[in-house]
């Protein structure tokens, strides 16, 4: 038996199990799972063209990203990752698989627009899919459409068929949010094809009431959490629940930051309604909004906002306790001179949080370290489950026949959360101060060592579109 590569002396962790075993990688997948020390065994004829010793060190399948936004347009400019330095600061961070998203002109077609958005991928990587959003292409108002066309929505089998199969749909924000009637047609023909909706839950209505009100003294970036109270996101989740029962859809619900709207999935759940998940993301479970109460406060300007300390701790629980299925980090990274626009006026500041990098180190600081998640807790949160809720049929699990997506991950290095040790193209952390102990020493991708010795070694553009289906 002749493989590329076999990984010896780690303990391989999974969702559902811990033990030790040697891994043999061949063309891209993993191959054999051996018993530990075969590889040793002159008996047993196991031979390969490298041998990694992941001795002391976690062996876990690639974690996988499943909300991030790359040299995506904004109000002030482009996020400031391309898909070079993104994907490069995502596998720094032992992530071997992400979803980034198409955005739409209200001109052109679906089709077009992943098609245009494909082709700004080049440099990737790391494998990567793409969602689609749906948002308002008809009926403007002082500019703005307003209603998404019959036509739109008519597109989302070819878009699925092209291998886009998960939809994201915003109900906040003018220009991005879809209109209750709107959101509901568009699960419909989603559960037809049974596709994936992805769901910014807010209530945007009210917010931008809320936001040119008298509450609002935009001095102060704490407003952007008044502004934006957990009840408001417990009602749109609720609602947003309700779509997806009556509808028969798939919903995940984006980014949920308070308890009680992890609640509304949570009892979703226990009412039998296994098509409705729920995402958190590292900003939630690691700051609180204290943080935008400091005087660089418009840095932590992202949505949902960070809440209180008790949401915090809720998330943590309710990870724990499979209530929420994932976290992603909704990486949306802006320079110091771009949140700087917000200077003066929260309501300026561009919406976003980095953290392409820190999530796997991060839940195990926070979660694994502090007894809050087990070990395949993590994994199932961090890899497995983004992996299968996301229609990445080839990822998330060490077996056989799978990618061979691997993190040896050293529970014992350090590493701190400066600028200056991470590889996002921004100037700033926002976990500044913080240290984790636990860090991927090296990442393997489709059987391709990209960072080794934490040291970047990947062959650009080497990253792939996955097509994925349900
Ligand atoms: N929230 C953010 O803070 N930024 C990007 C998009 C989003 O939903
Ligand atoms: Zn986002």
């Amino acid at each position: 038996m002749n493989f590329d590569l076999l990984i010896t002396h780690g303990t391989v962790v999974t969702a559902d199990a811990t033990f030790t075993a040697d891994l043999a990688i061949d063309a891209g997948k993993i191959a054999a799972i051996l018993p530990p020390n075969s590889s040793s065994s002159v008996a047993l004829g196991v031979a390969a063209r490298e041998t990694r010793d992941a001795s002391g060190c976690y062996v876990i399948p690639g974690a996988i990203d499943a909300h991030v936004h790359l040299n995506m347009p904004t109000g002030v400019g482009y996020t400031a990752d391309d898909w070079c330095t993104g994907t490069s600061a995502a596998a720094m961070g032992g992530v071997t698989a992400l979803i980034d998203f198409v955005e739409t002109e209200p001109d052109e077609s679906l089709l077009q627009a992943l098609e245009k958005r494909l082709g700004e991928t080049h440099d990737a990587i790391i494998d990567f899919g793409l969602h689609m959003t749906i948002q308002p292409d008809e009926h403007p108002v002082n500019g703005i459409p307003r209603r998404v066309s019959a036509k739109r929505i008519a597109e989302i089998k070819q878009v699925y068929d092209a291998g886009c199969a998960t939809f994201k749909m915003y109900m906040a924000y003018p220009g991005f949010q879809v209109q209750d009637m709107d959101l509901f047609r568009a699960l419909r023909a989603i559960a037809e094809v049974n596709g994936l909706a992805c769901i910014h839950a807010e209530n945007g209505d009210v917010i931008e009431v809320l936001r040119q009100s008298e509450i609002c003294d935009p001095a102060l970036a704490l407003n952007h959490a008044r502004t934006r109270p957990t009840i408001n996101e417990h009602e749109a989740v609720t609602r947003a629940v309700m779509c997806a029962e009556v509808s028969g859809a798939r919903v995940l619900i984006f980014h949920i930051g308070c308890e009680h709207a992890a609640r509304v999935v949570a009892d979703a759940k226990l009412r039998g309604l296994s098509h409705i998940y729920g995402e958190t993301c590292p900003q939630y479970l690691v700051l609180t909004e204290d943080a935008l109460a400091r005087p660089d406060g418009r840095l932590y300007v992202c949505a949902p906002p960070l809440r209180p300390q008790a949401d915090q701790d809720a998330m943590w629980r309710m990870l724990a306790s499979r209530a929420l299925d994932i976290v992603s980090t909704d990486h949306c990274p802006f320079t110091l001179a771009q949140k700087d626009k917000g200077s003066a006026d929260f309501r300026q500041a561009p919406g976003g949080m980095p953290g392409i990098e820190t999530r796997l180190g991060l839940l195990h600081e926070y979660g694994v370290r502090r007894g809050r998640l087990s070990l395949n807790d993590w994994v199932r949160i961090c890899s497995t489950r983004p992996a299968e809720i996301h229609g990445m049929n080839q990822k998330g699990r060490v077996a056989v026949g799978y990618d061979a997506d691997i993190v040896i991950f050293d529970p014992k290095a350090r590493k701190n959360l400066t600028p200056r040790e991470l590889h996002s193209a921004i100037d700033w952390s926002a976990y500044n101060g913080l240290t984790c102990t636990g860090w991927p020493r090296d990442v393997i991708a489709r059987g391709d060592f990209v960072v080794r010795d934490q040291r970047l070694c990947a062959s650009p553009a080497r990253g792939r579109f996955i097509r994925r289906s349900f």
